[in-house]
C-alpha cells in the first residue's frame, strides 16, 4: 500500500472512509469493506463530475447516482452527509437503527439524495439502465437547439456481486444494444466477495464480456489514483455512443488490518482493527468528526451544483417563453400529473363482442397513448401476444430515442428493473409485460418496485390454465396468490374489457406498482357501466338477486363468467345467490368495514370463491364455512376449455359447492 500526502482531497476521502467505518462499528453491524476501498472513486465522481444540488435533491436534470452494491450504504450516507443533503451526523450515528434515515441498505427517499433502493445485487445495475433510457426519451422529446431541458448522466458503482448476477448481464446487453452513451458505471473491482476470492467463482474477463455487449471499457489499475479515475470518467463521458464500464482495481477494507479479505466485507472492524485503521490513515479525530477543510470542500461542490441548477432554471424560463405548450406538458409530466381531459380518449366496450382482457388492455393502451405521450413500454419479446405495442409509436432504438415501444428482448428480469428505473427517474409512465407465469423471472424487480412504491405497471397476460395448449410450463398456478402476498403491490385481475379499462385508469393514477393479470381467451363484456367506480373498491356486487341471497359466489377474472352462469342455474332452482366480482384483494382490503360488509355481509356464511389458480388465501374471504374452487396442481397441454374442465373450474363445480354448503 502506498503512503499518500494529506491534501484536502485525501482528507475528504478519508473522512468518508472513517464516517462509514465508525457508523458500522457503532451499529455493530454493516459493511466497512466497500467504503474503505471505493471511497476514492466515489469522491472523484461526486465532487468532479456529478451534477447535483444538495439543496434541491429532486432537481429534475440532476445526474442520477445509483449505489448498486447497496451493502456499501455507509459510504453513501457519508457522502450525503458531507455534501450537505441535510442528513445530520446523528443519522449517520443511527446507522441501521429502527426508523433512522440510514437503513442497512439504501432505501429510496429514506434520506434526501438516495435515488433508489438497492441491496439485492444487480437491481441497481438494471435500474440505472432504465434511468438512462428515461433520460434519452425525455431529451429526444423536449430538447430544442440551445434549449436542452434534459441532459444528464446516470452513474453507478457496481461490485463483483452485481456483475455476477444475471440481471446485470441482461441489462448490460440491452444497454449496449441501445447505445446508451450517457451511462457510466464504475466497477469496484476488488477481487473479493463473501466466500473469498473471486477466483472461486468469477474468473471470466469481465471487460471483454462488456466489450462484446457493445460497451466502452477502461481499466484503472490503482483505485487510489485520483488522477487516473478522473481521466477515465472524462473519457467515459466523452464516449457518446456506448455505455461505459470502468473497472477500478480496489482493495476491499483498504487501510484496515483486514484489507483484501472477505472478512472485512460485512463485519464491523471492531476496536482493535478500528484503531489500527485510524493509525494507517493518521486519523486523530474522534468518531464522526471531520478535519477542517473537508466540509468547506464539499460546500464548494454544493455551491457549484446550485449554480448549475440556477442556469438550468434560466433555460427552462426561456423554454417556457419559446415553447409554452411543450413547457407546460414537460412540467406536468415531471410532476407526475396527467393532462386534463386524458380520459376522453378512452375506448368504449359496451355492446362489444367477447374480447380477451389482454386485447382490451391493448386497445386501452393505444387509446391512452394518444392522450399520454409519456406512456412508454414494451414486452420481453411477447408484444404481439401481450398486446402491448403502441401502434405508430415507433421503436425505441439507438437511432430513435423518441420511440415508445421498448423491445426488451427475452430479458424479463432486466425488464422489471429497467421499468423501475424509468419509473423513479420521473417524467414517464412505463410498463413492461410478459406472460403471468414468467413474472417469476422478474419477481426481484417487482419486489423492489413494491418496496419503494415505484410507479411501474406490469402487464401479465395468459393468466390461467385457460391459455391452453402451451401446457403446464406456461400455465400459472401459484402466481396470483404469490403476487398478492407481496406487500405494496396491487394486483388486479379484471373480469372483462370494462374492468380492464378501469384497471388501467386506476393504475395510471396510483402512486405505486400495479400488476394486471389478463386473459388470453375471449370473455363476454359485462354490462357494468359502473365498472370504474366499482373497480376502485376492489370488489363489488356484480349481480344480485331480488330476495336476500342465501349464498355468495366470489370470482375474479375469467371465472366471473362461470360464477354468473352458476348463478343463473341456481336461480332457476330458486336458490338466490349473489355474484361478487373481486378484481383486487388489495383494493378491497383498503375499503372501510361498512363497504366490505355491504359486499360480503357477515350474516351470509355460505360463500364460494372461484379462481383458476392456487386456493391459498381465499379462506379469508369465504370464511371457515366457505368453499374455494381453484387449482392446486399443475395444468396440462390441451385446449383451454378442456384444461379448465379437467382441473375442475366449471359452473357445475360452483353449483355443487353452493348446494353442499347450503
Ligand atoms: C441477490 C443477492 N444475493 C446475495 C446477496 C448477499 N450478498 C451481499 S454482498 C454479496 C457479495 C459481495 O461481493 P461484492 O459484490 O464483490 O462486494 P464486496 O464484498 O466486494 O463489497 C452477497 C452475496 C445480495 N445482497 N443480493
Ligand atoms: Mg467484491
Amino acid at each position: 500500500m502506498t503512503k499518500r500526502k494529506p491534501d484536502v482531497d485525501q482528507l475528504c476521502i478519508d473522512s468518508i472512509r472513517m464516517l462509514a467505518v465508525d457508523a458500522v462499528d457503532r451499529a455493530r453491524s454493516g459493511h466497512p469493506g466497500l467504503p474503505l476501498g471505493a471511497s476514492p472513486m466515489a469522491y472523484v465522481l461526486w465532487t468532479k463530475f456529478l451534477k447535483h444540488n444538495p439543496k434541491d435533491p429532486l432537481w429534475f436534470d440532476r445526474d442520477r447516482f445509483v449505489l448498486s452494491a447497496g451493502h456499501g450504504s455507509a459510504m453513501l450516507y457519508a457522502l450525503l452527509h458531507l455534501s450537505g443533503y441535510g442528513l445530520a451526523v446523528e443519522e449517520v450515528k443511527n446507522f441501521r437503527q429502527y426508523e433512522s434515515q440510514t437503513p442497512g441498505h439504501p432505501e429510496r427517499a429514506c434520506a434526501p439524495g438516495v435515488e433508489t433502493t438497492t441491496g439485492p445485487l444487480g437491481q441497481g445495475f438494471g435500474m440505472g439502465v432504465g434511468m438512462a433510457i428515461a433520460e434519452r426519451f425525455m431529451a429526444s422529446r423536449y430538447n430544442r437547439p440551445g434549449a436542452e431541458l434534459i441532459d444528464h448522466f446516470t452513474y453507478a458503482i457496481v461490485s463483483d456481486g452485481d456483475l455476477m448476477e444475471g440481471v446485470s448481464s441482461e441489462a448490460a446487453s440491452i444497454a449496449g444494444h441501445l447505445g446508451l452513451g450517457k451511462l457510466v458505471y464504475l466497477y469496484d473491482d476488488n477481487h473479493i466477495s463473501i466466500e473469498g476470492s473471486t477466483e472461486l467463482a468469477f474468473t471470466e474477463d469481465v471487460l471483454r464480456r462488456f466489450e462484446a455487449y457493445g460497451w466502452h471499457t477502461q481499466r484503472v489499475k490503482d483505485g487510489n489514483d485520483l488522477g487516473a479515475i478522473e481521466g477515465a470518467i472524462k473519457k467515459a463521458r466523452a464516449e457518446k455512443k456506448r455505455p461505459s464500464l470502468i473497472a477500478v482495481r480496489t482493495h476491499i477494507g483498504f487501510g484496515s488490518p483486514k484489507h483484501d479479505t472477505a472478512s472485512v466485507h460485512g463485519e464491523p472492524l471492531g476496536p482493535d482493527a478500528n484503531k489500527a485503521t485510524r493509525e494507517f490513515f493518521k486519523w486523530r479525530l474522534p468518531p464522526f468528526e471531520v478535519p477542517e477543510g473537508v466540509r468547506e470542500r464539499f460546500a464548494l461542490v454544493a455551491e457549484e451544483g446550485g449554480r448549475r441548477e440556477e442556469e438550468w432554471r434560466q433555460v427552462l424560463a426561456r423554454y417556457r417563453e419559446r415553447y409554452p405548450q411543450d413547457a407546460a406538458r414537460f412540467e406536468a409530466e415531471i410532476a407526475g400529473r396527467l393532462p386534463g381531459g386524458w380520459e376522453e380518449a378512452l375506448p368504449r366496450f359496451e355492446g362489444s363482442k367477447p374480447i380477451s382482457t389482454r386485447a382490451a388492455s391493448g386497445k386501452t393502451i393505444n387509446a391512452l397513448a394518444k392522450a399520454l405521450p409519456n406512456l412508454i413500454g414494451g414486452s420481453a419479446d411477447l408484444g404481439p401476444s401481450t398486446k402491448t405495442l403502441i401502434d405508430g409509436g415507433g421503436d425505441f432504438e439507438a437511432d430513435n430515442f423518441s420511440g415508445r415501444n421498448l423491445h426488451f428482448g427475452v430479458r424479463e428480469h432486466a425488464m422489471g428493473s429497467i421499468v423501475n428505473g424509468m419509473a423513479i427517474h420521473g417524467g414517464l409512465i412505463p410498463y413492461g409485460s410478459t406472460f403471468l407465469v414468467f413474472s417469476d423471472y422478474m419477481r426481484p424487480a417487482i419486489r423492489i418496485a413494491a418496496l419503494m412504491s415505484a410507479h411501474s405497471i406490469f402487464v401479465f397476460t395468459h393468466d390461467s390454465v385457460g391459455l391452453g395448449e402451451d401446457g403446464p410450463t406456461h400455465q400459472p398456478i401459484e402466481h396470483l396468490v404469490s403476487l398478492r402476498a407481496m406487500p405494496g403491490l396491487v394486483l388486479i385481475r379484471p373480469a372483462d374489457a370494462n374492468e380492464t379499462l378501469s384497471a388501467w385508469c386506476w393504475a395510471l393514477a396510483h402512486d405505486g406498482p400495479v400488476a394486471l393479470a389478463l386473459s388470453r381467451q375471449n370473455l363476454p363484456v359485462l354490462d357494468s357501466g359502473a365498472a370504474s367506480d366499482c373497480l376502485k373498491k376492489g370488489a363489488y356486487v356484480l349481480s344480485d338477486c331480488e330476495r336476500e341471497p342465501q349464498a355468495i359466489i366470489i370470482a375474479t377474472g375469467s371465472e366471473v363468467h362461470l360464477a354468473l352462469e352458476a348463478q343463473g342455474w341456481l336461480l332457476s332452482e330458486d336458490i338466490p345467490v349473489r355474484v361478487v366480482s373481486m378484481p383486487s384483494w388489495e383494493l378491497f382490503e383498503a375499503q372501510d368495514q361498512a363497504y366490505r360488509d355491504s359486499v360480503l355481509p357477515p350474516r351470509i356464511k355460505a360463500r364460494v370463491a372461484v379462481e383458476a389458480g392456487a386456493t391459498v388465501g381465499w379462506h379469508r374471504w369465504v370464511g371457515d364455512c366457505g368453499r374455494v374452487i381453484g387449482i392446486d396442481r399443475f395444468g396440462a397441454s390441451a385446449p383451454g376449455e378442456i384444461v379448465m374442465e379437467k382441473r375442475g373450474i366449471t359452473a357445475d363445480a360452483v353449483i355443487k359447492a353452493v348446494k353442499e354448503i347450503l
